[in-house]
């Protein structure tokens, strides 16, 4: 049976390097990996297009994809044409096959002060419910590479609970964090009043949700809602160095860790770990858990393949 796995696996994870047809119970299923030119030619047509992002690759050979929130007139707030544009170019970036992780990040100033309220002032309950109002924000959550947030300046409302769908927040010195929606008569729409509770603690996330107040980088710390503080010009270049970090591993393997992980948030402590488990037994059917076991022993460096 593991051996069954094991070659369904690796003949799957071949058939998806090729890009070659998957034949499933009688049904084709075309699913080309793009080329690394097609997906670079992409980008590049796509980012010129992009009103309210800017697009980029660095880190060594280009494996970390940065996106940078661009209305600077606006401190960064949300818009739909904005939000619409970082989830095409993310997921562009999650099908970039040399892209191992992402990097968001916005101005010294605002990472993004939240929902654009102007574009809000006038919108009717029923307006809401009918077009299931910023349904699709949450675009971040569903794209399968690691991705880090590196917040300078305002990350506020919308802008905080988008650093919280990312999966590593970084700070900048003079960061601020809050959920200020109740000042303005509303409440957090995308996940600050479930995931601020999870991240700091109850009384916490209460206090912000209810005050209003918005914390320091140093509190955000202090409190383990970001992973450490830097410089604001340092910033965004040690969100890339992790991603960088990352990108020296297995993708796929990334890829089930970041799964295991982000399971913590949605199971009760049995079912994680025997999701967990299940993931890890799962490693044993991909070449990289064996070079890289291989490797460690042969004392050299792993050369992973990704399958
Ligand atoms: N929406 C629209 N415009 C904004 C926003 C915003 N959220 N924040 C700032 N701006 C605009 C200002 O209106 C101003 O524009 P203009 O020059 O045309 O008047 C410009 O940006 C600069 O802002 P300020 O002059 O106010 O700059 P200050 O340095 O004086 O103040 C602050 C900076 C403290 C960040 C202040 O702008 C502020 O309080 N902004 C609003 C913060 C806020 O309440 N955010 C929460 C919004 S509600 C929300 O996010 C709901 C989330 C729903 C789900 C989202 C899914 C991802």
């Amino acid at each position: 049976m593991a051996a069954l796995m094991k070659g369904r696996v690796l003949q799957l994870c071949s058939v998806l390097r090729e890009g070659r047809h998957i034949q499933s119970r009688g049904r084709i299923f075309q699913q080309p990996i793009p080329s690394l030119a097609l997906v670079n030619a992409r980008l590049m047509s796509k980012e010129s297009t992009y009103e309210h992002i800017l697009v980029d690759k660095k880190g060594d050979g280009g494996c970390v994809g940065l996106v940078t929130l661009n209305r600077p007139k606006a401190l960064n707030a949300l818009c739909d044409p904005l939000m619409i544009e970082l989830n095409d170019a993310l997921k562009t970036l999650d099908a970039d096959p040399s892209v191992a992780a992402v990097v968001i990040t916005g101005s010294e100033k605002a990472f993004a002060a939240g929902a654009d309220i102007k574009q809000m002032e006038n919108i009717e309950y029923v307006d809401c419910v009918k077009s299931n109002f910023l349904a699709h924000w949450d675009g971040v959550t569903r794209i399968r590479k690691p991705i880090i947030a590196a917040v300078n300046g305002y990350a506020l409302g919308g802008g905080c609970e988008v650093a919280m769908m990312c999966d590593i927040i970084l700070a900048g010195e003079k960061a601020k964090f809050g959920q200020p929606e109740i000042i303005i008569g509303t409440i957090p729409g995308a996940g600050g009043s479930q995931r601020l509770a999870k991240a700091i603690g109850k009384s916490r996330a209460m206090q912000m949700c209810l005050t209003g107040d918005m914390i320091t980088a140093q509190q955000a710390n202090d409190w383990g809602l970001v992973s450490s503080v830097h410089p604001p010009d340092q910033l965004v270049s040690e969100a890339i160095k992790i991603g960088e970090k990352i990108a020296t591993h297995s993708k796929v393997i990334v890829g089930m860790c970041k799964e295991a992980v982000n399971k913590s948030y949605e199971l009760s402590l049995s079912e994680g770990l025997n999701y967990e488990k299940k993931l890890f037994h799962s490693t044993f059917a991909t070449s990289d858990r064996a070079e890289g076991m291989k490797a460690f022993v042969q004392k050299r460096k792993p050369e992973f393949t990704d399958s």
